[in-house]
């Protein structure tokens, strides 16, 4: 097939890569996207006519879908980092060898998209101009996945201009796996249930195969952004983090940013765009899932958030837990696998009173005492970044901003404290490293049980964990402890005996961001303990919560027999990672158990 490439690019490498994709895919024909808003709107028309889409009555521009009850998550068992050594993708991550990876694959793609048009994704995955964006070129053969990029990448002509300049891009190749006889229409949520979502970290490429659902399929998110991205950062000296971005600033107009990192389910996108309940206090939302961080001239580190919309959690999200995100979903915003109302809206556990009846994500009806939950737990919004009433305007700055702050926070029903600090790098790099939740209904999984995730990391680290863990003190070697980010954990899950979380959490969590500002900027001193730096009390303002002393001091407590037998699970758990887990992590764990005995 001859596709036209004028007004297009003359880039040699790109169009000879699309030539090879279309003849191993064989489409019926080419769409090169060039992200405007009238391509962004015939999309949508298209997945609206072929029934994908159902206008929503009540939201401008915006649309629900529901996917096929098979293809609902990331799929973490059919992911795979093949790097040309096996050592190099670590105990974490599936590997396979590269050759013998590319010949199933090969054979996978091959006629894979007969009978659909392949469309062609320019995107930049960080704003243009900028030294920490990078650029990527997806080929999917769904259109909802091109309308879902268009919202969450800067997608378009740009893109293109970039990679005529300096020629590097990412190139991603992803199919649903399900190819069209002549005349026959297929299922309006296209998948295979064979999927493989393939990373070739040396080669800076992705395959994805079978899956059109968020992770697995908008390959800019965590395929590029994070796991090509965090092999091209250790090889570079930066770092690409799963974490949000937010500033802060106080009454006085001093103003600060933080980064988090967060296992699923630990409520980060509630904490990216919190709504302050601080008087005189701003909290501002850079991003919400990924950071990627280089040294300024400055000697600080310096984020980005590459991706331009948030493809959040629906359930849970209220006007209660995060009335920024509600307000941000008013418009422009795609739907998935929520349910739907009978006047056209959307529905979710958590969001209000359910209505009487609904429509599931399984477009099945449901009426209200039901036992099915009628909305996916995984359900998600496509919005754009921008809309959020406490969007940055530092979201395009190609300087990124400056970060004062690192905080790694999981679930835990005890053990871990509201808030304490890391005596330094490379303790705070310690305490990521430990990151563990407690699993909740929305992973497979045993409910309640505990698992590690290294600075929330485990499913998105593009190399060996224990490489990565020396890549962060690494980055730390490079700068000195005054202008590095004070390095924080937190802890919103803490329950009493009778199960009962003893913290409110949701907006009151700004309490412990102003101590951590308080902290950055010296305003305040801590206590030193034996796990790390202690806001002193009264620091944390828990003025109108009426937490009880028990309470406030149960929310600070060090329960040494407890981190004894944490000690010795981390002791276990480190093992996994051989030869390859850091001295600078081994010490630390020395020293805590020191300290704890
Ligand atoms: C996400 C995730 O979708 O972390 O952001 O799973
Ligand atoms: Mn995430």
């Amino acid at each position: 097939m001859d596709v036209d490439f004028k007004n297009w690019t003359n880039h040699a490498k790109l169009i000879s890569w699309i030539k090879e994709m279309v003849a191993l895919c064989g489409p019926k024909e080419v769409h090169l996207c060039d992200g405007s808003e009238e391509e962004y709107k015939s999309m949508c028309d298209l997945l609206v006519k072929e029934g994908v889409f159902v206008p929503l009555a009540k939201r401008e521009n915006s649309f629900w879908c529901a996917s096929d009850p098979s293809d609902v998550a990331r799929v973490e068992d059919r992911t795979f980092i093949c790097s040309e050594k096996e050592k190099d993708a670590g105990p974490t991550n599936h590997w396979e060898d590269p050759k013998k990876m590319k010949e199933i694959l090969l054979k996978l793609f091959d006629g894979c998209m007969q009978g659909r048009t392949m469309y062609v994704i320019p995107y930049s995955m960080g704003p243009y101009g900028s030294s920490l964006s990078l650029v990527g070129i997806e080929i999917t053969d769904s259109p909802y996945v091109v309308a879902n990029m268009h919202i969450m990448a800067r997608m378009g002509k740009k893109a293109l201009d970039v990679i005529q300049s300096d020629g590097e891009f990412v190139p991603g190749i992803h199919s649903v796996g399900c190819p069209l006889k002549e005349g026959e229409k297929g299922p309006l949520w296209p998948c295979n249930e064979n999927k493989y979502i393939v990373h070739f970290p040396e080669e800076r490429s992705i395959w994805s195969y079978g899956s059109g659902y968020g992770g697995n399929a908008l390959l800019g998110k965590k395929c590029l952004a994070l796991r090509i991205a965090s092999a091209k950062a250790r090889d570079e000296g930066w770092l690409a983090e799963h974490m949000l971005i937010l500033g802060i600033t106080n009454p006085e107009g001093e103003k600060k940013y933080f980064c988090a990192a967060f296992p699923s389910a630990c409520g980060k996108t509630n904490l990216a765009m919190i709504d302050a309940e601080l008087p005189g206090w701003k909290i501002e939302c850079v991003g919400d899932d990924i950071a990627w961080m280089k040294f300024g001239k400055d000697g600080r580190l310096h984020a980005i958030n590459p991706e331009n919309g948030f493809f959040g959690v629906a359930p849970g999200t209220s006007m209660d837990s995060n009335p920024n995100a509600i307000k941000t979903i008013a418009k422009n915003t795609i739907f998935t696998n929520v349910a739907l109302t009978d006047d056209k809206d959307v529905w979710w556990e958590g969001l209000s009173e359910a209505p009487e009846h609904l429509t599931t994500w399984k477009k099945e009806s449901w009426t209200k005492g039901s036992d099915e939950k009628p909305a996916h737990p995984n359900s998600r919004f496509t919005t754009p970044a921008k809309q959020c009433p406490v969007a940055s305007s530092e979201m395009d700055n190609p300087d990124g901003v400056p970060i004062s702050g690192i905080i790694f926070g999981g679930r835990r029903a005890s053990l871990e404290p509201l808030v304490y600090e890391a005596f330094s790098w490379q303790h705070g790099t310690f305490l990521g490293a430990c990151l563990s939740s407690e699993m909740t209904a929305a992973a497979k999984g045993t409910v309640g049980k505990l698992r590690h995730d290294p600075f929330a990391m485990l499913p998105f680290c593009g190399y060996n964990m224990g490489d990565y863990f020396g890549h962060w003190l690494d980055v730390g070697a490079k700068s000195t402890e005054d202008k590095l980010p004070k390095v924080f954990h937190v802890n919103w899950f803490q329950k009493d005996e009778s199960g009962k979380f003893i913290w409110p959490g949701f907006l009151e969590n700004a309490r412990v961001l102003k101590w951590m500002f308080d902290r950055s900027t010296g305003k305040v001193e801590a206590d030193k303990k034996s796990i790390g730096l202690f806001p002193k009390k009264g620091d944390v303002d828990f003025s109108g919560l009426s937490l009880s002393d028990e309470v406030q001091e149960k929310l600070f407590a060090i329960d040494t027999a407890a981190w004894k037998k944490e000690v010795e699970g981390l002791k276990e758990y480190f093992e996994t990672f051989k030869d390859s887990l850091p001295d600078g992590i081994k010490a630390e764990l020395k020293n805590l158990e020191e300290r704890i005995s």
